[in-house]
């Protein structure tokens, strides 16, 4: 059995995204994204990547899956090298198929951004290795699931992702998993409307007051590019939006959301890095050993 990844005591933890998806400009086929992606994960370890977050399927909005072969072709060999590397390893898969074999190859944590509803047979994967499970909020698939953005309930979008979370949790423990092992994210962009995620990241408190550590992807996001639209109303290009990513984590490490935040999973790992350093020495107190 696995041991369990979250230390309650330790400060905020940095997820490095690593995405293996085929790259557009190179012809050079499964061996050079494989490749790329190996060395853009020890590029974030050494910028000080607390864990690797390893994926082979694209859950921008209107993206396709993959298909099954696929997948497992993209992810398992990354993680195989990485993890011999010694380094902290999640894979981010809605499939159980992908789950068990990348937990075979030496991941620790599986990041199901379905929490559980594409395939529910990942729950009983996790829990018969004891990985860890991060449960996303979230709704459909990528290409369709800004249909569903709607959030009838008194409370609007905080209560309804906290109730659908909290659902969420009573299939994870029925499956078995332990307490220990599970944390849960808001699924910012996730059949949200732009809007809808500050209020989600204001009220972080009410999906902590479920007891389960938190993970917040907002690195790059939609709304952070709607946000910082130009004056011709074009968002922000993903590649441009980093700063106001940093922004987020720097709020979240000084709990502005109501809530600490276990980790954060990021694109720009140094950067983010720098802004946690920033907040954990603003609040704590060393100024004697600094004079
Ligand atoms: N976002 C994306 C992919 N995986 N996993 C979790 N747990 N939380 C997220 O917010 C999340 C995720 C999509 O972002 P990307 O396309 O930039 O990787």
């Amino acid at each position: 059995m696995l041991e369990p990844v979250v230390d309650p005591a330790a400060g905020t933890q940095v997820m490095g995204v690593v995405n293996v998806t085929p790259d557009s400009f190179s012809d050079g086929g499964r061996f050079l994204d494989t490749e790329r992606a190996i060395a853009h994960g020890r590029a974030l370890l050494a910028d000080g990547a607390d864990i690797l977050d390893i994926g082979g399927e694209s859950t921008r909005p209107g993206a396709t899956r993959p298909l099954l072969e696929e997948e497992l072709d993209r992810v398992v060999p990354v993680i195989e090298a990485l993890a011999a590397d010694g380094a902290v390893v999640s894979v981010d898969t809605m499939r159980s198929e992908v789950a068990a074999a990348a937990l075979g190859a030496g991941a620790s944590i599986v990041n199901d951004v379905s929490g559980g509803l594409a395939d529910p047979g990942i729950l009983d994967v996790v829990a018969a290795t004891g990985a860890t499970y991060v449960a996303m909020h979230w709704r459909a698939h990528s290409d369709r699931m800004q249909r569903f953005t709607a959030y009838d309930v008194p409370g609007g979008v905080v209560e309804g992702v906290r109730a659908e979370l909290l659902a969420r949790v009573r299939a994870i423990r029925a499956a078995g998993v332990a307490d220990d092992r599970i944390v849960l994210d808001p699924g910012l962009g996730f059949a949200k409307e732009p809007d809808d995620n500050w209020p989600l990241l204001r009220n972080l408190d009410r999906l902590a007051e479920l007891g389960y550590p938190l993970l917040v992807g907002a690195s790059r996001k939609t709304f952070l590019g709607r946000l910082l639209a130009g004056a011709d109303g074009a968002p922000r290009a993903v590649d441009a939006r980093e700063a106001a990513g940093v922004a987020v984590t720097t709020l979240l490490a000084a709990g502005v959301g109501g809530a600490r935040v276990w980790c954060v999973r990021v694109h720009d790992v140094r950067a983010h890095r720098d802004a946690l350093r920033v907040a954990a020495r603003w609040t704590t107190d060393e100024e004697r050993a600094d004079r």
